[in-house]
């Protein structure tokens, strides 16, 4: 990866989720100032950097990707002034602010999709992209992400427009150049306040193939490989969003969210001059997909785990750099998914924040990560506050599922699971709100929280904070070369991370079984979840040795 220093590559990035984070006035919905009382907090975790998901105007089918109005906060988010008071807030405190703008599509609520409906002769019609139906049918056979076909029918005019999410989001049409004027004029408005940086939501998808060819795929990963993603006039679009907008901006960072993203076109995303700082690749989000995409879960190795990120790291060797991610509010908890979120709990989220923080790349961490949080445990569909779940229901249920193996399914896998309310205390609300939270806290709060972890000494979070130190103190952890070992038992993770004669031997253990490894006899163990050494690596043991 390029060796030249970026604050944005030493960064810990902590992304917080508004709904869920902090509830300030009692309507059960977090909101600006309840992170503004957090602050102290957020600070005191070592991290650089803080990703709000979307808190923009929005009627909120898609947790706030359904933008109505870019320029105004989400009313029960707060105002443009709690807006403010959050970044200079941020800013005293030396910390600083990634904002998640969705520029590949909009709500149908935006006046411009009011006025894109209009008419076919309307001068917003080409903001979204219109076709007529082949007979009755679609204008082709792209699925939507959630669930259903990508178009839907407006009956104003009779023809369809394209919605690669719900049918509350028709995507923007970037081959418009009246709407990249728009949308350069809006990301101009939020850098001119300060932000630090942008978090693009799907970005790969934003230049379509407007002959819009029929899917020949049933795989839905590859539908958006082939299909969705890496359009034609995708380096185009964003080289000329660099030159019109982010170059003003020198010291903004950029990272794209890429689904369809490989290996072989990663670069093409990233060139230093007209491309973006990093991209967040699905590598291993989608490892445990069928063919059916989200619900349709299959056992994952750890062996394909370990490749994932050898891959990617490959990819970055000599351009480009790496983002590290391991859950986000799109997936299931990392403690659930990755590690053992019952008897290993505790030793499990060590091992899987010290993989984090160690490897090459810049950190990315989910609020509710550093004190272990898991998944969440839905009874029925209708429990579920997330539209890809009630609609993916829709779609199973027309297939045959039952809605018990449905749910059994959305448990795994679900966007839910990440999405339950910050678990400040043991209170009734976990201290999330003394109103009646958006959505139900999970059930061990009681022993899943904040306090008590700051409370007692050995606690993941105290453990997230000595490993955040860890990574700030070594520069080879963040610049350092990385080597994976590769003559090790399958599901033991070891690599070297080193920077001249700065050389990290980490040791992961991602098994309930004592593995054989050649402990370092020489060297100083700098971190390590268990409180001594022993000759053998113990169930989800994580270790660092200094050599
Ligand atoms: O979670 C996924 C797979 O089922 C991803 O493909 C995900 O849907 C995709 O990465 C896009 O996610 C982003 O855009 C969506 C929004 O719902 C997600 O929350 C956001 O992260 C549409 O804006
Ligand atoms: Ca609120």
């Amino acid at each position: 990866m390029s060796s030249a220093k970026s604050w944005w590559k030493e960064a810990i990035v902590y992304q917080v989720y508004p709904r869920s984070f902090k509830d300030s006035n009692a309507d059960g919905v977090g909101d600006l100032r309840g992170i503004i009382q957090q602050l102290d907090y957020i600070q005191s975790l070592g991290i650089d950097a803080v990703w709000l998901n979307p808190i923009f105007k929005s009627p909120n089918d898609d947790g706030g990707y359904d933008i109505s109005d870019y320029y105004s906060i989400q009313p029960e988010f707060g105002t443009m002034q709690d807006f403010d008071e959050l970044l200079q807030g941020l800013h005293q405190r030396g910390l600083k602010l990634i904002m998640d703008l969705v520029l590949n599509h909009s709500s149908d609520e935006h006046p411009w999709f009011q006025e894109s409906k209009k008419s076919t002769t309307n001068p917003y019609r080409d903001f979204y992209f219109w076709r007529p139906g082949k007979g009755s049918n679609p204008p082709n056979n792209w699925p939507s992400f959630f669930g259903g076909s990508a178009w839907q029918l407006d009956e104003t005019t009779g023809e369809y427009y394209l919605h690669l999410f719900s049918k509350k989001q028709p995507d923007l049409n970037w081959e418009s150049p009246a709407l990249r004027q728009e949308i350069f004029k809006l990301m101009h408005f939020w850098l001119k306040k300060g932000v630090d940086g942008l978090r693009l939501d799907v970005i790969s998808a934003i230049s379509k193939r407007t002959d819009f060819p029929d899917t020949d795929t049933h795989d839905f990963n590859e539908t958006i490989r082939k299909y969705y993603s890496n359009g034609p006039r995708l380096r185009e679009f964003i080289a000329e969003t660099k030159r019109n907008v982010l170059v003003h901006y020198p010291n903004v960072m950029t990272v794209g969210e890429g689904p369809g993203i490989t290996p072989l076109n990663a670069l093409d995303y990233l060139d230093e001059k007209e491309g973006l700082n990093m991209i967040f690749h699905f590598g291993h989000m989608f490892m445990d997909q069928g063919s059916g995409g989200r619900f349709d879960p299959i056992p994952w190795t750890m062996n394909d785990f370990k490749k994932v990120f050898k891959t990617w790291d490959d990819a970055f060797a000599a351009k480009g750099w790496g983002s590290i991610f391991l859950g986000n509010h799109d997936f299931a908890r990392m403690v659930s998914r990755w590690g053992n979120d019952r008897e290993h709990w505790e030793k499990s989220s060590k091992l899987l924040i010290t993989l984090l923080l160690s490897m090459r790349g810049t950190t990315f961490i989910y609020q509710g990560d550093e004190i272990g949080m898991t998944n969440t445990t839905l009874r029925s569909v209708t429990e579920s506050k997330d539209i890809e779940t009630q609609n993916g229901w829709r779609e199973a249920n027309k297939l045959g599922m039952s809605e018990a193996e449905f749910i059994h399914r959305a448990n795994y896998s679900g966007r839910d699971n990440a999405r339950t309310p910050m678990q400040w205390t043991e209170e009734e609300k976990a201290g999330f709100t003394v109103g009646i939270p958006w959505m139900p806290i999970n059930s061990n709060k009681d022993t899943i929280n904040v306090k008590q972890q700051e409370q007692v000494s050995g606690s993941i979070l105290s453990y997230f904070k000595e490993m955040a130190q860890l990574k700030k103190k070594n520069h080879a952890l963040t610049y350092g070369s990385y080597t994976m070992l590769t003559d090790t038992p399958d599901r033991l993770f070891a690599y070297y991370r080193q920077e001249g004669k700065e050389k990290f031997l980490v040791m992961l253990n991602f098994s309930e079984e004592n593995l054989n490894f050649p402990i370092p006899l020489t060297g100083k163990r700098v971190i390590g979840n268990y409180p001594d050494t022993s000759e053998k690596l113990r169930a989800w043991e994580a270790l660092i040795y200094k050599l």
